[in-house]
């Protein structure tokens, strides 16, 4: 039986566990990358580890999402982050380099290897044939550590191109287009590997733009072959020599299959407020819009920008739109500055941001009072974009800018013929903002520089051996990470200050949340389906374990969100039945008793006693031999002590 390239590529990093779907997996894992807000901490995880040196091929960490410095926390964190980067073998992404993913796919990717980033988006390496996954900053530090990366052999869904795309459809539409049939929550346990005559047509920046929003279907990745395009493409960022070719075997089986014809994809907006409330433009008519921002991991691409330059070139941004383009990386700007392009967007009015995540993640440009912003990001959670009823719609860099000029939703097929647009031969490629890591011989020289705003980890413990706890707060289905842990430009500059940032728990759901937690000293919080799905910040676990959250008892978990609690030494517990959900009520006291015991038994099923309600409801403790053993040594890092220790 053939192999899809997904099973090629672990197969050949499978380092503990049987390849049997559903089992837990340890694989090896190539490379790394992080960003600043989730970088301070992972490197202080990786610090805490004691290991000298990485032990990856290749270990980046970015600065691209902190940016704002309105203070001196953002560029506090960013001299940690170079330090420790310096001294422990990471190279290291000045700020102003451009987006992780952006640069990452320029100057770092390579076809067949394994990648693990804390951010979310890191599946945008799937556009090259990586097997590249997010995952949490322990997650990252451990494998930087020499660890193995563990997951849950995933289903693989097979989604088939036909036909090309029409003229000023785009490969934002395509990955709508996935979202509009699987949701935000159906690609959750499985990988997504593309194929068929269509990808043919797709160049590389188009297929990362669509493993990128790979993340909002709650996918472990997705992932392209590696292909004569994808040769083209490395040939012109000079990096020919990391090429080979990737491809599933004809005869290999899928565990689903989904054929989409790219000849029938329209132009698509994703409208307020989830990626996957899908709307064809047609829908949605000639809507009047307030702002227009180009940009984000998804489409800041140099061939996005190109795009957008021709739209704008002679006219003039709608005086009710405020348009900001955000290139994605230095050198897309750079680019952009030597052909001129750059000065057609200012001509026509554009507001030029440097090349960093910006407003895709609340770092300045929020929309007025109810505004309709669209915006060619990945993400338009409530509250996200800074404004709480900002009415965000996520759409094409082509949609976009047809739209800036003409202050009205805009399909733009009206645009007439469109030229020939083409990957450049030749990138131009100026390394000199990626600071190489000092050599091993130096690294003792090296003076780790920490600022004040930087705290420790929180303490953690051993699981009780009873938890007894009030349901310190209830909340609904499809809880992001950005309820439970804002960004934002207020409060991005905490990300290496759990007490502090910890204030703002689930603020967005309810005020009083941080203040209730840590009065009660010991909580449960319980929630819906598809509890934490978004980002992979372990922020949204570990500030939860500062206020005294023991377990969080939900419908069904987002993968990264569980991973990161099991991380952090939290309980993730489901219901066995979900109508289960409406027997506890906030404030209700929960006790699971004897479940330290119960745990190290191996039972997975356990008994919660609602005392107020005097209930029995049977909970899912679904734990494996790894899993279970973090979370009875309270958390990954005590784990990964534990695991140092006993070699020592
Ligand atoms: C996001 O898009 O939400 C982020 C900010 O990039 C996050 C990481 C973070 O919270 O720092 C992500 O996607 O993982
Ligand atoms: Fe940055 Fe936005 Fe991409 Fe997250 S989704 S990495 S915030 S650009």
């Amino acid at each position: 039986m053939g192999l899809t390239l997904t099973e090629k590529i672990l197969k050949n990093h499978l380092v503990d566990g049987d390849f049997v779907k559903g089992n837990e997996i340890g694989i090896k894992i190539d490379q790394t990358l992080t960003q600043d807000a989730t970088g301070t901490m992972a490197y202080l995880e990786y610090e805490a580890m004691g290991v000298p040196r990485v032990k990856t091929e290749r270990s980046v960490a970015y600065i691209d999402h902190n940016t704002l410095q309105s203070g001196f926390e953002n560029a506090d964190d960013h001299r940690f982050i170079g330090s420790v980067a310096k001294k422990h073998g990471i190279y290291f992404s000045r700020p102003g380099n451009g987006i992780c993913h952006q640069v990452h796919l320029e100057r770092f990717g390579v076809p067949g290897k394994t990648l693990i980033g804390s951010d979310s988006h890191t599946p945008t390496g799937g556009g090259i044939g990586m097997i590249a996954i997010g995952a949490g900053g322990l997650d990252v530090a451990v494998a930087m550590g020499g660890g193995a990366y563990y997951i849950t052999y995933p289903k693989i869904v097979k989604v088939e191109f036909t036909g090309r795309l029409s003229p000023w459809v785009a490969a934002k539409d395509v990955i709508l287009e996935v979202l509009k049939i699987l949701t935000v929550k159906g690609g959750v346990g499985k990988v997504i590997e593309y194929c068929g005559e269509g990808v043919k047509t797709l160049s590389v920046p188009e297929r990362a733009t669509i493993t990128n929003m790979g993340a909002e279907l709650g996918a472990t990745t997705s992932i392209f072959p590696s292909d004569e395009t994808t040769l083209e493409f490395l040939k012109a960022q000079n990096r020919a020599d990391v090429w080979k070719e990737l491809k599933a075997d004809d005869d290999a089986v899928y565990d689903e299959e989904i054929k989409i014809n790219l000849s029938e994809i329209v132009p698509m907006a994703a409208c307020p407020h989830s990626p996957d409330n899908i709307k064809t433009v047609d829908e949605i008519g000639p809507m009047k819009i307030d702002q227009v921002c180009i940009g984000s991991c998804t489409n800041s691409s140099f061939m996005d920008m190109m795009k957008v330059a021709y739209i704008l070139k002679g006219k003039t941004v709608h005086p009710d739109v405020s348009l900001s383009i955000a290139p994605g990386s230095k050198q897309v700007l750079n680019m952009l500055a030597q052909n001129g392009a750059l000065s057609v967007m200012i001509d026509a009015g554009a507001r030029i941001l440097e090349s960093a995540c910006g407003p895709c993640i609340g770092m300045g440009q929020s929309p007025n009072s109810k505004g309709v912003s669209l915006r060619t990001f990945n993400r338009n959670f409530e509250g996200r974009s800074g404004t709480k009823d900002g009415q965000i719609y996520l759409v094409s860099p082509e949609l976009a800018a047809a739209s800036s000029i003409a202050g009205v939703l805009t399909d733009p097929r009206t645009l007439g013929d469109m030229p020939e647009f083409k990957l450049p031969e030749k990138f131009v490629i100026n390394d000199n903002m990626i600071v190489p890591p000092a050599p091993a011989e130096e690294m003792d020289s090296v003076e780790i520089l920490r600022g004040p705003n930087i705290k420790p980890f929180p303490k953690t413990s051993p699981l009780d051996d009873t938890i007894d706890a009030i349901c310190s707060l209830k909340v609904g289905d499809n809880i992001t990470t950005d309820h439970i842990m804002p960004a934002g430009a207020k409060i991005l500059p905490l990300r290496s200050n759990i007490p502090a940032i910890s204030k703002h728990c689930f603020t967005v759901c309810d005020e009083e949340f941080p203040e209730r937690a840590l009065r009660l000293g010991k909580s449960i919080i319980v929630g819906g389906s598809n509890y934490g799905q978004g980002s992979s910040r372990e922020h949204a676990a570990l500030a939860p374990l500062y206020l005294g959250v023991k377990a969080v008892l939900v419908k069904s978990f987002a993968r990264i969100h569980r991973a990161n609690l099991i991380n952090a030494g939290i309980l993730p517990l489901t219901f066995v039945n979900e109508s289960d959900y409406d027997k506890i009520g906030q404030g209700d006291k929960l006790i699971l008793k004897n479940v330290r015991q119960d745990i190290i038994s191996g039972k997975s099923e356990l008994k919660l006693i609602n005392e107020s309600k005097n209930t029995e409801i049977p909970v899912l403790c679904e734990l494996s031999g790894r899993t279970k053993d973090i979370v009875l040594a309270g958390g990954l890092l005590d784990y990964t002590r534990e695991q140092l220790t006993k070699q020592d």
